[in-house]
């Protein structure tokens, strides 16, 4: 998988570098970034997160936090989310890991309605559904890179 992103990413990134209109590199990195979160959910490999990709996308994330397997994201297991991302993502993001872990944090955060400092599943799937549909602009319920470019965090 690893190369089959690095394929992905050399490809997207050479139409980018002779558009006209070049975005500044932090934000055509970004959105290399994105790509590559595409590329790892998207499982018919269209580059298209289908609404069956990201409902998979969101319990399987749900799942893989839930190490005791009880139903709920404790406290301790939120940490576990944020020091796997930082694992797993801390090369693509390099010297700016330390914000998208901010944001990390401030998603769970909003994600915990009751402010109990966990998550139930209904909780983590409201948010994160909510959220994805807000990259799905034509509503056609699949997510398109060019849809994942737009920005919709207000954070
Ligand atoms: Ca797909
Ligand atoms: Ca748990
Ligand atoms: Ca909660």
């Amino acid at each position: 998988m690893i190369l089959r992103i690095a394929v992905i990413v050399s490809f997207l990134v050479f139409p980018v570098s002779v558009r006209a209109d070049l975005p500044p590199a932090s934000v055509e990195r970004k959105y290399e970034r994105r790509a590559v979160f595409i590329a790892e959910y998207d499982q018919n490999e269209d580059m298209v997160l289908q609404k069956e990709e990201i409902t998979a996308m969101i319990e399987g994330k749900f799942k893989a936090a839930d190490k005791d397997e009880d139903g709920i994201i404790s406290a301790a297991e939120l940490e576990g989310i944020v020091q796997r991302f930082s694992a797993d993502y801390g090369e693509i993001y390099g010297t700016v890991l330390f914000k998208q872990l901010l944001k990390l944090r401030h998603r769970l955060g909003n994600a915990d309605r009751n402010d109990d400092g966990q998550l139930t599943w209904s909780e983590y799937s409201t948010y994160f559904n909510k959220r994805y549909k807000r990259f799905d602009s034509n509503n056609d319920s699949q997510i398109t890179v060019q849809e994942f470019e737009t920005d919709v965090e207000k954070d």
